[in-house]
């Protein structure tokens, strides 16, 4: 059973600033500072948010979760979630009604802690229409108890660890280094493996997720990248079911999956251009969207060290990252 510090953690500012000035820092790729809370390691701005989310959020029974760790697939899965939770639902057929090309999956459903906290303390999230659509980078232990404890649904991606650390290199390299030499790639095989980085360690988040939905899998929802790239039908159909609103004809999973497509959201003009997260240009969140575009990267001996990173950490939790 909960108890009272754990279901109402840190609710006022000060005792939020305290606590965050107590935080373990680290340099995180010689840019910025990165802070240890509860076993993983966040950017400073993030964690009055995500405290206040999980102190105050309400969460409704027909919410949906969706959760992620950075460079997994977030923007994928957002786009699917929208077009079978909106889209299918509203009959939207031609090209003008997609919500897609109104705006970034970013804007239509927003990361809790960068986003919706960190913008307004106190959001106003009861006048949202059901049912709300929500993602976080948190691991599980940081979610709101009412969202571990109500009926609301939680889908969760997960990625081959080398696939998401070279993603995670260009994006940072470009967000946080823009016009210097790129972190040295050595160096960021070490301290993705050490876990310090954003969300890190990686492999914890991963795991929480994985264990809490092989006991709870009509609430946890735990998908795979290179799966859903595998088998992307079977996989929508999964995901559709799960959200309680199956595909009825074979010709919705064709469109819904054209229209949450690599090719295709990257060529719209809502992902070409402008930022919903601050100095994130929408434009970062494409790149090459493939599965093994590692053995570009990484040498012999950064893969070994994933690798053995890998095998370590999952021993014996049945999860197979495919490495
Ligand atoms: P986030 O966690 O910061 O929100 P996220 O969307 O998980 O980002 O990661 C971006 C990755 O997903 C990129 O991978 P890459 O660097 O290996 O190329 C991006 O290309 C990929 N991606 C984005 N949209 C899609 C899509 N529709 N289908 C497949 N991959 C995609």
């Amino acid at each position: 059973m909960a108890n009272e510090e754990s279901s109402n953690p840190n609710p006022d500012p000060n005792s939020q600033e305290a606590l965050l000035q107590e935080l373990p820092r680290e340099r995180f790729w010689e840019a910025m500072d990165i802070c240890k809370w509860e076993g993983f390691w966040f950017e400073p701005g993030l964690v009055k948010p995500a405290m206040t989310f999980r102190s105050s959020f309400e969460a409704r029974c027909d919410d949906v979760l969706l959760a992620s760790t950075m460079k997994t697939g977030t923007t994928w899965l957002k786009a699917l979630c929208l077009c079978i939770m909106h889209n299918q639902c509203s009959n939207a057929e031609k090209e003008g009604e997609d919500i897609l090309t109104k705006d970034s999956p970013h804007f239509h459903v927003q990361t809790v802690e960068t986003t919706i906290y960190a913008t307004k303390p106190h959001p106003d999230l009861h006048s949202m229409p059901s049912p709300r659509l929500f993602h976080s980078h948190l691991p599980y232990n940081l979610l709101p108890d009412s969202i571990k404890n109500s009926d609301c649904k939680i889908v969760y991606i997960a990625r081959n660890p080398k696939d998401t650390l070279v993603s995670l290199w260009h994006f940072f390299n470009s967000i946080l280094r823009p016009n210097q030499e790129p972190f040295p790639l050595e160096k960021a095989v070490e301290r993705f493996c050490n876990g310090v980085h954003q969300y890190g360690p990686f492999f914890d988040h991963v795991l929480q997720y994985w264990l809490e939905s092989q006991k709870r899998p009509q609430k946890i929802l735990f998908l795979k990248y290179e799966e859903l790239k595998r088998d992307p039908k079977g996989q929508a159909k999964r995901l559709a079911s799960f959200l309680g609103r199956p595909f009825t004809e074979e010709e919705q999973v064709d469109k819904v999956l054209w229209r949450c497509s690599f090719e295709r959201l990257e060529n719209l003009e809502v992902n070409k251009k402008g930022s919903v997260l601050y100095a994130v240009p929408n434009s970062c969140y494409f790149r090459v969207g493939a599965v093994g575009d590692w053995k570009n990267y990484l040498t012999p001996e950064m893969e070994e060290m994933l690798n053995q990173t890998t095998l370590m950490k999952l021993q014996g939790s049945g999860l197979d990252l495919e490495i």
